[in-house]
């Protein structure tokens, strides 16, 4: 089979990338990893050689092209029926792909107004917009999972539902959102993960500054 190539953006600012980046490492998939700086002249000049849409992250093997985090993680879940996937049982499932498209396709007020920023010292945030709605909705959504599964993970083993709320916990962790004590004890568990550990190192050497995601205070 070709090699995977994963073209992501930066690791500080990057939340869809980071979910691709994630899901692969997490996996043990060997891929080569291209990094773009979003913003950058050299981001706008060679994404449209990877990506249709020109948005990271985008997934190239041989001459297929994935782009989009979700279509990604589908794809490659369909080769390579990985450890960390969706729930077997029914009931799980249904939780895990329900939960997973309301975040690929909501929770619009804590992305736009707490943009990810995992390198920045945490600081606690004023509560802007609808957050407080975004927040109450996530804590209800995690501690269902939770109190379904016991932990440590929201369905018990680790899975495509914790790889798509990553960003949130670094968000959480930055912020310091308030959370209720068990999902701020699972956002404290996700954190520590090795994985996410490496991804938050790489993102604290980077250099570039995006002004467009740096909190605005
Ligand atoms: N729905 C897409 C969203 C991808 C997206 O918006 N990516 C951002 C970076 S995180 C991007 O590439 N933006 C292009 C730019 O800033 O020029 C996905 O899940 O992959």
């Amino acid at each position: 089979m070709d090699e995977l190539q994963l073209i992501i953006g930066n690791k500080n600012y990057s939340s869809w990338s980071l979910r691709a980046w994630l899901y692969l490492t997490l996996n043990d998939i060997a891929f080569d990893e291209l990094r773009l700086p979003l913003g950058t002249p050299e981001f706008h000049q060679r994404i449209h050689d990877y990506s249709p849409t020109g948005c990271v992250p985008a997934l190239r093997q041989g001459d297929v092209c994935v782009w989009d985090s979700l279509a990604i993680i589908e794809y490659l879940d369909g080769i390579y029926s990985p450890a960390v996937s969706w729930p077997i049982e029914p009931r799980n499932k249904a939780l895990a792909l329900s939960a997973v498209m309301e975040m690929h396709s909501g929770f619009h007020a804590l992305r736009s107004h707490y943009p990810m920023d995992c390198r920045k010292t945490p600081f606690p945030a004023e509560l802007r917009g609808d957050v407080q709605k975004d927040l109450t909705r996530l804590d209800h959504l995690w501690r269902s999972c939770l109190e379904l599964s016991s932990g440590p993970a929201l369905l018990g083993d680790l899975g495509i539902i914790d790889v798509f709320f990553a960003p949130v916990v670094f968000r959480l962790k930055t912020y310091q959102l308030p959370m209720s004590q068990p999902c701020q004890a699972y956002a404290d568990w996700l954190y520590q993960l090795p994985e996410m550990q490496r991804w938050l190192q790489e993102a604290r050497v980077e250099t570039e500054v995006l002004a467009s995601n740096e909190w605005k205070g």
